[in-house]
């Protein structure tokens, strides 16, 4: 990715990112090796876009500076990881959380404590030291482990956020919290069955 805001920090962000998809890669094939089946489904990550940094440097009421985007803001590295089961969830996270090269800055349990909105993932902020030939340089990586409903419900919910002029917004606003609450419902129903089978 070529950045003029990034600049040569981009090689940070990015190298962050490879390292979490990296350890990622690792838990996958060793859980299907030793127990068949993987808690994660898939992995996405990207790089946030300079237009969106600048904008929530300035809705936090940061001077939009390079600095500033690599220190005040956590996000300009995320990964977000899909997940079946809601107990997928927690148990990625618990392994992320066992490495010792990544220091937890903050976590975030919007699964057991929804946004009003409906929102539910399980955000967690990492600290982590990237060798830059030598050059030790902190960054901060944002990553969101939800279920794959939870992520279906996230991207209609995150278009509504950014489409202008939208009609009946209070009616979609309820409905996409109606939805969210289903989604809740039935993501435990699934854990529930997914067990009544495993122990038959
Ligand atoms: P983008 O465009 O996805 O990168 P905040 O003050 O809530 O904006 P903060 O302090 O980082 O930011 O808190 P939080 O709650 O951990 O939110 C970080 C990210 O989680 C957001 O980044 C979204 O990706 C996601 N998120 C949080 N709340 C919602 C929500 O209600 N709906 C959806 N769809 N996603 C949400 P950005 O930078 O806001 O947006």
């Amino acid at each position: 990715m070529n950045s003029d805001f990034y600049s040569d920090s981009i090689v940070l962000l990015e190298g962050a990112i490879e390292d979490i998809t990296s350890k990622l890669n690792i838990i996958k094939k060793y859980k299907e090796q030793k127990e068949g089946r993987c808690p994660i489904e898939y992995v996405t990550s990207r790089v946030k876009s300079e237009e969106s940094m600048k904008e929530k440097l300035k809705r936090k009421g940061f001077e939009v500076t390079l600095e500033n985007a690599l220190t005040k803001i956590y996000d300009a590295a995320g990964v977000r990881i899909i997940c079946a089961y809601i107990d997928d969830v927690y148990e990625v996270a618990k392994m992320l959380k066992s490495y010792s090269d990544l220091e937890v800055v903050e976590e975030k349990d919007y699964i057991k404590n929804p946004k009003p909105n409906g929102y539910r993932s399980y955000h967690i902020i990492f600290r982590l030291s990237l060798d830059l030939a030598g050059e030790i340089k902190p960054v901060f990586v944002e990553i969101q482990i939800r279920t794959i409903a939870m992520d279906f419900w996230s991207n209609l919910d995150h278009q509504m956020k950014y489409k202008k002029d939208i009609k009946n917004p209070e009616f979609i606003a309820a409905e996409l919290k109606r939805c969210a609450d289903e989604i809740a419902t039935t993501d435990l129903n699934m854990m529930t069955i997914r067990n009544m089978i495993n122990n038959t």
